[in-house]
């Protein structure tokens, strides 16, 4: 029922549609309803609860043309859960109140309602979209975001593909969070099992098959076909909860052109590591002995893996698609190379035509030392000591509606004791605290992010952490091992084509070097984007240039303290 004093609104609010509408008629609009819900699935023939969006886990695949609007109606029938999806990869530039990221740009969608985001997708390339919400990602709400060029792109090739790699858990996702915040810590372990595009397989043999069915056809093998001498592009992605990996195409070589939504200067890889929220897009040539099929597999590495490999089959036309190939997969390379995923890293420069040049000095440098340590008996993970946690106010209503009392007012630490802080020894910071503190920085600015790596509070292990950054690529400026000299290092950096990425690993006991301009206004999340390691703390907020936002839509309040803001 529409009440009566909101007919105004509803007024202005077809007049803006109409405006928009025209506004926009230029390029295209992409429309998505979407309905999300819990269904019973078998990705890796386990039987579990698993989000879904009209049905599918991954969701629907968003197709666009850059300079597209891209309207996506959610329709939350979570029941008892509330929901937040966020566009990763995508800058939401004049619309941070729809980055999606609960706590930071809205209030989570209760059961029942239906919000719906706008914004553009700016450029070509290849990004994804997830649950931001409590660790609600990794109960399967994922789907990836396919935006076409206008213009030529520097390579070609025959067919365009995907897939999404991810691990699988068989607790739900309130099982691993409590045990997260629990004493005794009770630590998520490794996944069951690896999905290729939504596809794996659990060995049910000590399961019923109620619980566990190898014949459900939910769990057969993904499959790509491929005819003899064609070039395939796959875009492919992770959306891991933990796992860094290694994707193989068994015989095949793939040469990198694409990573995070830019073109690279091409490089030859046998395994592509990746790690969770990259994308890239490689070409395969289906150029080996038509008469049999191949393995694509994925695998753990990073982590002392005891997960088996997800496999899928690189079916060759007109081979059954279901053939298992005649030999064993190949091998994933060792799970502690370091060196050769250091080596991968390094390699990836931007494409001699696509070089966005990066500002050559900078304004302000933030070092995030990445340690573990515990607060009352629990452990967390923490930069510069602080383990971050979220408000329940939105910080972006909060900054721009100027709410007090919604975080502490006191920024985290730029940097650690560098002179004393032996990176290379257990952590035992157990008098470290927890703050929903924040960096706000100055509009238009350069900001140099150096993520330092160090022990755990486990002896010998630094573990790799893919870092994402919200509304904004940054500048790869180079990757290092030990700890970071900020006299020296930065005399190193690729200031000539460096990779512009939104997400980026630093690897074990190393650091990597970022910048970026703080020229987007809004608020946005920077965090490791292993599902766990953000749930206990590790994550950070930026702000920039607040006083530009646009007016806030009130679809995005309604929880903490912006309730006051909804009353007349
Ligand atoms: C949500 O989707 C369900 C199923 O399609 C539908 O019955 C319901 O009316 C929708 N709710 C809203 C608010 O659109
Ligand atoms: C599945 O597990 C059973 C029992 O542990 C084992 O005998 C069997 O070899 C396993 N199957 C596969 C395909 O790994
Ligand atoms: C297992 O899956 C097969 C194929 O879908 C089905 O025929 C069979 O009934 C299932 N078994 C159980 C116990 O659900
Ligand atoms: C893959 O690339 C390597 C190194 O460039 C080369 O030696 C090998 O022959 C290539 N393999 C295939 C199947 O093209
Ligand atoms: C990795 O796991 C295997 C099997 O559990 C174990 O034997 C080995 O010692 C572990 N390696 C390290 C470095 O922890
Ligand atoms: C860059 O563009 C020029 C002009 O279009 C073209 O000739 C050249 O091949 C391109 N370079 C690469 C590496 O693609
Ligand atoms: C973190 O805490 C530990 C132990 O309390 C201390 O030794 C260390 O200097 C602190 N580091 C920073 C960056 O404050
Ligand atoms: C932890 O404490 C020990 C003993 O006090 C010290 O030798 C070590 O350097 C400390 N580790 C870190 C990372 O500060
Ligand atoms: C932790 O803090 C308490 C109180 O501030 C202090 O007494 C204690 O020495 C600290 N411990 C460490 C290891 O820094
Ligand atoms: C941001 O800085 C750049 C470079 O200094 C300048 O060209 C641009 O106009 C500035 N933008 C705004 C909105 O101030
Ligand atoms: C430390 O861990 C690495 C694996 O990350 C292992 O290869 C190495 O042997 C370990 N060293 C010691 C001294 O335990
Ligand atoms: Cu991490």
């Amino acid at each position: 029922m529409v009440q009566l004093h909101s007919a105004p609104k509803l007024l202005a609010l077809c007049f803006f549609l109409i405006l928009v509408n025209f506004y926009i008629a230029e390029a295209g609009v992409r429309h998505y309803k979407w309905e999300v819900k819990y269904d019973f699935r078998s990705p890796d023939c386990y039987k579990k609860l698993v989000i879904t969006i009209n049905g599918k886990s991954p969701g629907p695949t968003i197709e666009a043309q850059e300079g597209d609007t891209v309207i996506v109606e959610v329709n939350n029938s979570l029941l008892t859960e509330n929901l937040a999806i966020h566009w990763h990869g995508i800058r939401q530039i004049g619309t941070p109140w729809f980055d999606g990221t609960e706590g930071v740009s809205q209030c989570p969608i209760l059961p029942g309602d239906t919000f719906v985001y706008q914004f553009v997708v700016d450029r070509p390339g290849t990004y994804l979209y997830h649950a931001h919400y409590g660790m609600q990602r990794e109960a399967g709400l994922y789907g990836m975001i396919r935006v076409a060029s206008k213009d030529p792109e520097p390579f070609s090739y025959d067919f365009d593909r995907s897939i999404i790699l991810n691990d699988w858990y068989h607790k739900s996702t309130y099982e691993q969070s409590a045990g997260l915040s629990s004493i005794p810590f009770q630590w998520v372990g490794e996944p069951q099992s690896l999905l290729i595009h939504g596809k794996g397989r659990f060995n049910c043999s000590s399961l019923t098959a109620d619980v566990c069915n190898s014949t459900n056809p939910q769990c057969s093998p993904f499959v790509q076909t491929v005819v003899t001498g064609k070039t395939y592009r796959i875009r492919v992605a992770s959306l891991s909860a933990l796992s860094a990996l290694s994707f193989q195409i068994e015989g095949h070589n793939m040469t990198v052109v694409e990573a995070d939504g830019h073109y690279v200067e091409p490089f030859v890889v046998k395994n592509l590591y990746i790690y969770s929220g990259e994308t890239y897009s490689v070409l395969v040539k289906a150029n080996q002995d038509p008469s049999r099929n191949y393995w694509i597999t994925s695998n753990v590495v990073s982590r002392n893996r005891t997960t088996p490999p997800g496999l899928a089959i690189f079916n060759y036309y007109p081979n059954h698609p279901m053939r298992s190939p005649p030999t064993t997969p190949p091998p994933p390379p060792a799970w502690d190379n370091v060196e050769s995923r250091l080596i991968q890293s390094l390699t990836i420069k931007a494409h001699p035509n696509y070089t966005i040049k990066p500002p050559t000095t900078s304004d302000r440098v933030i070092v995030m030392l990445n340690t573990q340590n515990t607060i009352d008996g629990v452990r967390h993970w923490s930069v510069n000591n602080v383990s971050f946690f979220l408000p329940h106010t939105p910080y972006l209503v909060a900054l721009k509606e100027n709410i007090n009392g919604v975080f502490n007012q006191r920024p985290p630490p730029d940097g650690y004791d560098f002179n004393n802080y032996d990176i290379l020894s257990v952590a035992n910071n157990t008098n470290a605290t927890s703050s929903n503190g924040i960096y706000r920085l100055q509009f238009n600015t350069t900001v140099d992010v150096i993520l330092q790596n160090a022990n755990t509070m486990n002896k010998n292990n630094s573990e790799t952490h893919p870092w994402h950054l919200h509304g904004h690529d940054f500048w790869v400026l180079g990757y290092g091992k030990g700890k970071f000299d900020v006299n020296n290092d930065p005399k190193n950096y690729n200031l000539v084509n460096p990779i512009s990425k939104n997400t980026v690993p630093v690897h074990p006991f190393g650091w990597t070097a970022l910048r970026f301009r703080s020229d987007n206004p809004g608020v946005w999340a920077f965090h490791c984007h292993i599902e766990s390691h953000f749930y206990m703390g590790m994550g950070v907020v930026f702000e920039e240039g607040i006083d530009r936002v646009g007016k806030l839509p009130s679809s995005i309040m309604g929880c903490g303290k912006t309730k006051n803001l909804l009353r007349p």
